[in-house]
């Protein structure tokens, strides 16, 4: 089936007694059993197994091209469930360009458990063969970056993390470019990650996240870790994740038109320092990016002439536009990501250019958003 159909009916059937189309919410958090020990179809408590998210794991596992998907609290839920896999003593690599709360976790909680990190260019195969250690154990990417927008051949990343011999696990965090654009395991991932918060739910009402796998041995150590260390997604907000991926073709098709319309518009503004986008011309990954994801999605950064200030001013003159952290919404939000989404590293070496505003560029009208950024610009 194509990615349309999957989106709306993988892991997904009428009820069975009674017809109703759309999975139920189970809101329960224990099932009667047949016998002691005999639970029906596995369900014997809801942290365990719930249906509503059992239906949103399958379809994430299917739009991924996977065979196993685990749903999680919120998107940094799900990466902390992934690093458990590692021994202390093991080592890292990531990102040097990874969400700020990505890094928080790494930096702040993880390596006071005997997890070693290091942080590089992942866009150059070659700085990530030459930071692979003995003890590396996992590679952990983001593309496109947040919120520089920096795009990693994932296929080269893959060839280059498995030539080595311990066979680290390659991760991707998928969350920018959604299964729709990119999908990591195709491209020799052997783990994607979500941010569910972003586009999967899509429409700013939910936190969650994802993780999708291929191989069974992986997926039942994640299964276990997900069961053992407890942080799932519940039934409702499982339900809101299953709803908002029906549209996510369409969305992402929208976010995508007018963000390569917003994208044009600021790459000739006199106050636009620099844009930042995947699919325009001027991106350094542009031919890697135009390979590698369907489309440039709806994602945009650009640095604003006069520094912290100037980014500022715009960030609080659109009306349109909220001003606000997150991303992957129906409606377009505006923020500067030093002082908000990334402000957890300053002063690290993922420091971000205080001039810098992010675009998550919404379903609207173009011609409204341009017409706000143009007034935001002006003002
Ligand atoms: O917020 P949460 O659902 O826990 O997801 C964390 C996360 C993971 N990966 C990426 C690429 C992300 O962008 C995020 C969350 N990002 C924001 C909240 C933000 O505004 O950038």
């Amino acid at each position: 089936m194509k990615f349309e159909t999957l989106a709306i009916h993988a892991g997904q059937e009428p009820d069975p007694n009674n017809g109703a189309v759309m999975t139920p919410v189970y809101l329960t958090s224990t099932y009667k059993q047949d016998g002691v020990g005999k639970p029906r179809q596995g369900y014997e408590y809801s942290r365990t197994k719930n249906p509503t998210r059992f239906a949103l794991e399958n379809c994430l596992a299917a739009l991924e091209g996977g065979a196993y998907g685990l749903a999680f609290a919120s998107g940094l839920a799900a990466t902390d469930t992934v690093l458990r896999l590692l021994d202390a003593d093991s080592h890292v690599l990531a990102g040097n360009d990874v969400y700020g709360g990505t890094f928080r976790l790494f930096d702040k909680v993880l390596r006071r458990f005997r997890l070693d990190f290091d942080f590089v260019d992942t866009t150059d195969p070659e700085s990530v063969a030459d930071a692979l250690t003995p003890h590396t154990r996992l590679v952990w990417l983001e593309t496109p970056t947040n919120p520089l927008l920096r795009i990693t051949d994932i296929r080269a990343a893959a060839e280059v993390v498995h030539a080595h011999p311990n066979k680290p696990l390659l991760v991707v965090d998928n969350t920018f470019a959604t299964p729709y654009l990119q999908r990591p395991l195709e491209l020799g991932a052997d783990i994607v990650v979500h941010s569910m918060t972003k586009y999967l739910g899509g429409h700013s009402d939910v936190v969650g996240g994802a993780v999708i796998v291929k191989d069974k041995g992986l997926a039942e150590r994640l299964y276990f870790l997900q069961n053992a260390v407890g942080a799932v997604l519940g039934p409702m907000d499982s339900f809101l994740v299953l709803r908002g991926i029906k549209t996510l073709p369409l969305r992402m098709d929208r976010h995508f038109e007018n963000a390569a319309a917003i994208a044009d518009f600021l790459a000739s503004h006199p106050k636009v320092e620099k844009l930042i986008y995947p699919f325009h011309e001027s991106h350094p990954q542009y031919h890697i990016a135009r390979r590698q994801m369907k489309n440039g999605g709806g994602m945009i950064s650009f640095l604003v002439k006069g520094g912290r200030e100037a980014a500022v001013r715009v960030a609080e003159a659109t009306k349109i536009f909220t001003l606000a952290e997150s991303l992957g919404g129906v409606e377009s939000l505006i923020e500067v990501p030093a002082a908000m989404t990334h402000l957890s590293v300053a002063g690290s070496q993922l420091d971000v250019d205080p001039a810098l505003v992010r675009l998550s560029v919404g379903i609207e009208h173009k011609d409204d958003l341009l017409e706000d950024l143009r007034q935001a610009l002006d003002a």
